[in-house]
């Protein structure tokens, strides 16, 4: 397969390079037959050179596990590395992917992603191509994973989404877009009207886009206080509409009344 300039090419070397086959189907698969991104899946015993194709050993200062060897990752990374390349190593104790990440991934031309697995990988492999390479290390949760081939797809999936003609830049994606004031979705509902004696709030129905639009913007603030409370803090104000700001206010005052009552139970 050839490459064009404006595309973006993505290299991923896995152990297990089956785990990655979700790559060939929906939205990744669609925009990888369009051409909109390449993606390439390697091998890295391809890289060993030993008859049992070693990819591991014993860690230095002992402790449980097994460690990839560097030499392998050195040569598998040096054939896939170019200059300008982005090195992502999936890790627990990488920087948390969120969607500003993932934008900026978007931008790149080359993003190569080195899965682990057992313990990881060898630290001095991302020292080394720190050197002369962005490198980065990320996790994409709280919670432990087996390697990092998971770590990878989800990556993948939120970067290939966000090109250009990969969603036809439909009104999902605008919609989205001004919901960068950070705040969670309101609730959604289709037919049937009433369903198991749960009705559609009567709102929805009323064909008054500008009363369904403030609803919509509370419904935001309410299950983003309940659900989410972090991101109250980091809200944009400057996104929010005045409804919006005064309500803010009303929930991070009940917040900090509640928060009052936990702190006076110890
Ligand atoms: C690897 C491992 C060290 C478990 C080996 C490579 N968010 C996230 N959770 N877990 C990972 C990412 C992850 C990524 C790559 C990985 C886990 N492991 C297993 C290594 C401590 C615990």
């Amino acid at each position: 397969m050839t490459h064009h300039d404006d595309q973006l090419v993505i290299d991923v070397i896995s152990i297990f390079p089956e785990y990655l086959q979700p790559l060939d189907l929906s939205l990744v698969g669609k925009a990888r037959e369009k051409d909109l991104v390449r993606v390439d899946v390697h091998n890295l015993r391809d890289w060993t050179t030993d008859r049992h194709r070693t990819v591991d050993d014993t860690p230095y200062g002992g402790g449980a596990g097994m460690v990839m060897k560097p030499d392998v990752w050195g040569r598998a990374l040096d054939d896939v590395m170019q200059p300008g390349s982005h090195l992502l190593i999936p890790s627990p104790a990488g920087r948390v992917l969120d969607q500003r990440m993932a934008e900026q991934l978007a931008q790149d031309e080359h993003l190569v992603i080195a899965c682990g697995r057992y313990e990881g990988i060898d630290s001095r492999v991302a020292e080394h191509y720190r050197q002369a390479h962005r490198v980065t290390e990320f996790s994409i949760g709280d919670y432990v994973l087996n390697g990092g081939e998971s770590a990878a797809l989800v990556l993948i999936e939120a970067v290939v989404r966000l090109l250009p003609e990969v969603l036809g830049t439909p009104e999902s994606i605008i919609e989205e877009s001004h919901n960068i004031s950070g705040t969670l979705e309101a609730p959604i509902y289709t037919k049937p009207a009433l369903w198991r004696g749960l009705e559609v709030p009567e709102i929805l129905a009323s064909g008054n886009h500008s009363l369904i639009e403030a609803w919509r913007r509370e419904q935001a603030l309410i299950r983003t206080a309940e659900i989410r409370p972090d991101l109250l803090d980091k809200l944009d104000v400057e996104h929010l509409t005045q409804q919006q700001r005064a309500l803010l206010d009303e929930l991070r005052r009940e917040r900090e009344i509640s928060a009052t009552g936990e702190t006076a139970k110890r």
